[in-house]
């Protein structure tokens, strides 16, 4: 398995969050008091093409006050949905495949639940989801001739 010299491989994901205030009207019986939001984190392809030929699982660290903090997403969709009250650091952690022979890489994604800002009392009055999302690439150098066939659909 040599790696392929000279050649770098780009691969665009997005990954991001949105928010949504409970509705009082709306809100189950079982909900704990002090949650107000249903959120949901998630990594993507640019308008969801398909990356599953190179990342296998991701692993999202949610803030240890949640019971199970570490969630394991082993296939798309790669996104966790919860409820809470407050705002923190997300751990993503991108498996890549096994072929590709890559290590897992790490990033930090900072869940957003309050608008803020010049509209951010007009976006709290409707009840406006909270949408925080990011491009991202990853890079792969010189990758393995078996994974350079994977991304390049050889
Ligand atoms: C804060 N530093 O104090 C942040 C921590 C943690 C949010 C926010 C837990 C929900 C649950 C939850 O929403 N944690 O109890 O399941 O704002």
């Amino acid at each position: 398995n040599k790696r392929v010299k000279g050649i770098s491989i780009h691969r665009p994901f997005v990954y991001g969050s949105v928010a949504r205030p409970i509705d009082p009207a709306k809100r189950p019986a079982n909900l704990p008091a002090e949650h107000t939001h249903q959120w949901t984190v998630w990594v993507k392809g640019v308008d969801d093409d398909d990356i599953s030929y190179w990342l296998r699982k991701v692993q999202f660290k949610l803030h240890e006050t949640y019971a199970n903090p570490l969630r394991l997403c082993d296939a798309p969709p790669f996104e966790v949905t919860e409820t809470g009250w407050g705002e923190f650091e997300i751990q993503i952690k991108l498996h890549f495949v096994p072929e590709s022979g890559e290590k897992p890489q790490t990033l930090w994604h900072p869940l957003k639940l309050h608008p803020y800002g010049p509209d951010a009392e007009i976006e709290r009055e409707e009840r406006r989801p909270i949408i925080s999302q990011n491009y991202e690439e990853v890079v792969f150098n010189e990758p393995v001739d078996a994974f350079y066939d994977i991304l390049t659909g050889g």
